[in-house]
This record gives structure tokens, C-alpha cells and sequence, in this order.
């Protein structure tokens, strides 16, 4: 199925609005943005901004954050039209989960589309994640597998994640993982540790092309950050790059 026809399948308005954001930008290209000051951030966000469908961030490792950053943030995402997703990974509770979420310094509910959980501590954590976001009309990725070498998140976890997110579909809509992990077309995969120059990094970081992720693995979207942003590199060049090469992969696998 084509982007745009997933997206009238969703129930979940954010899942919807990916897809379309997607087939209208011709992008499948997520940016993850793991830099630490806000100048950085934000140029970065606005040089890439036009061929990216979604920002991911991981808002504590700004060394500056401060609230005029979210706005700055959401000017840039009315801008470009992208959706946000904080890649907070949350892992407790429920009822701590549910503050994390929406308290603090980063009130992450006031502005990420998206959010992610690993199913570890059991149905809890979406339930606590839910109170909070479901109202707010935002959405929830499953770590259903993980990108880096040695990952615990294989076999019977990663299916009883796929079980607790078809227990949840109002507010999860997807997976992070390498590869579609159900033969319907309900859920959104989101798909870490892409990159077309490098194999690894030092720290257990593996690559693979976004042509195997896309069209050999059937994933949605791919998240590059450090094939992008990293050190030398012309930001706006690499993301066209990653686009061209992610939408081909898609087109391919469509039978364009
Ligand atoms: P990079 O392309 O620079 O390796 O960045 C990958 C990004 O995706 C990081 O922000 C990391 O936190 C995230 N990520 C990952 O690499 N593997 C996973 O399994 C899950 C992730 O969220």
C-alpha cells in the first residue's frame, strides 16, 4: 500500500498526519538531532527542515535548553511541516511515566507529537503514557528491537511488545524496529541506525542502507542523525541524499 492509502487506514490522528506529511513531502526521512546547543539545533532544524517528515530529538542533552527553544521549535515545524517525536524512551511506572511526560522542565506532552516506551515494565507504562497523551491527540512507538549490537529486544520480547501494542491501538501507533513486524498495515515502523557511509560507530552504533530497511525490511521511515549532521558533512546535501534514497527504496517496493 502506498503512504497516502496507510494514512486513511489510521485511527490515530498523528499516525495519519506522518503519512500524509510524508506523501506530500515525498520524504520517509526522519532526522534524529543529537546535538547540544540550541544554536546548532535549531539551524540544523532549519536547513533540513524541507526534506524531512519527521524531527527526532532527545531534549535533555541540550546543554541550554529553555522554554523560547519550544517556540523557536514550533515556529520552525509550522515552517517546514514536520511532526516531532522525542525519543524519551521511557521505561518506568505508569503513574511516573505520566510526570515525566508532562512535568518537569521539558513538558515534553506541550509539544512532541510522538513519544516512545519500552514495554518492559508491562501494560502500565502505555496506560500512564495514555492518561496523558491520548486527550493531547498524540502518539506512542513501541521499542519492539533496538539497533545496537547485543540488543535484549529480540524474539518473545519484541512479540509480547507487538501484543501490547495491538492492545493499545487508540494511542500506540507503531514500532521502533528493524523490519515490519505484522503483515497488516496498522502500525507505523520507524527504523533506527541507517546510514550509507558506515557500517558501525565505536559505541555498538549498526548500520545498515536505507534500500535494506525500506525495501528488503518493508519499514516506513528511516531515522538518520550522525549520516547527516556528523562532523564535515554539508547537512542539506546528505539529507537530499537520504531522501532520494529512502523515497527510491519506497517506489521500488510499491512497484513504481
Ligand atoms: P545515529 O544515526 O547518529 O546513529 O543516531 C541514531 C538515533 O536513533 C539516536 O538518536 C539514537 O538514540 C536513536 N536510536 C537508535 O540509534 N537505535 C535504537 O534502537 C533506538 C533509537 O531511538
Amino acid at each position: 500500500m502506498t503512504y497516502s492509502e496507510r494514512a486513511t487506514k489510521f485511527t490515530n490522528k498523528v499516525a495519519r498526519e506522518l503519512f500524509e506529511i510524508v506523501e506530500r513531502k515525498k520524504t520517509n526521512l526522519a532526522l534524529a538531532l543529537d546535538v547540544t546547543t540550541k544554536q546548532e539545533f535549531l539551524n540544523i532544524t532549519d536547513s533540513v527542515g524541507p526534506y524531512i517528515c519527521c524531527l527526532k530529538t532527545h531534549i535533555d542533552i541540550l546543554v541550554d535548553f529553555d522554554d523560547e527553544l519550544i517556540e523557536q521549535l514550533k515556529r520552525l515545524q509550522a515552517k517546514h511541516s514536520f511532526l516531532i517525536f522525542e525519543d524519551r524512551k521511557f521505561a518506568d511506572i505508569g503513574n511516573t511515566v505520566k510526570h515525566q511526560y508532562s512535568q518537569g522542565i521539558y513538558k515534553i506532552s506541550e509539544w512532541a507529537d510522538i513519544i516512545d516506551a519500552h514495554s518492559l515494565p508491562g501494560d502500565g507504562i502505555v496506560s500512564g503514557l495514555k492518561e496523558v497523551g491520548l486527550p493531547l491527540g498524540r502518539g506512542l512507538l513501541l521499542l519492539a528491537e533496538m539497533s545496537s549490537k547485543g540488543s535484549l529486544a529480540t524474539g518473545s520480547y519484541t512479540d509480547a511488545t507487538v501484543e501490547m501494542a495491538q492492545r493499545h491501538k487508540d494511542f500506540v501507533i507503531g514500532f521502533i524496529a528493524g523490519r515490519k513486524l505484522l503483515m497488516n498495515d496498522d502500525f507505523v515502523t520507524m527504523t533506527p541506525g541507517v546510514g550509507l557511509d558506515v557500517t558501525k560507530d565505536g559505541l555498538g552504533q549498526q548500520y545498515r542502507t536505507p534500500r535494506d530497511v525500506i525495501l528488503e525490511s518493508g519499514s516506513d521511515i528511516i531515522i538518520v542523525g550522525r549520516g547527516i549532521y556528523g562532523s564535515g558533512k554539508d547537512v542539506i546535501a546528505e539529507a537530499r541524499r537520504y531522501r532520494d534514497v529512502g523515497w527510491n527504496a519506497y517506489e521500488e517496493r510499491i512497484g513504481k
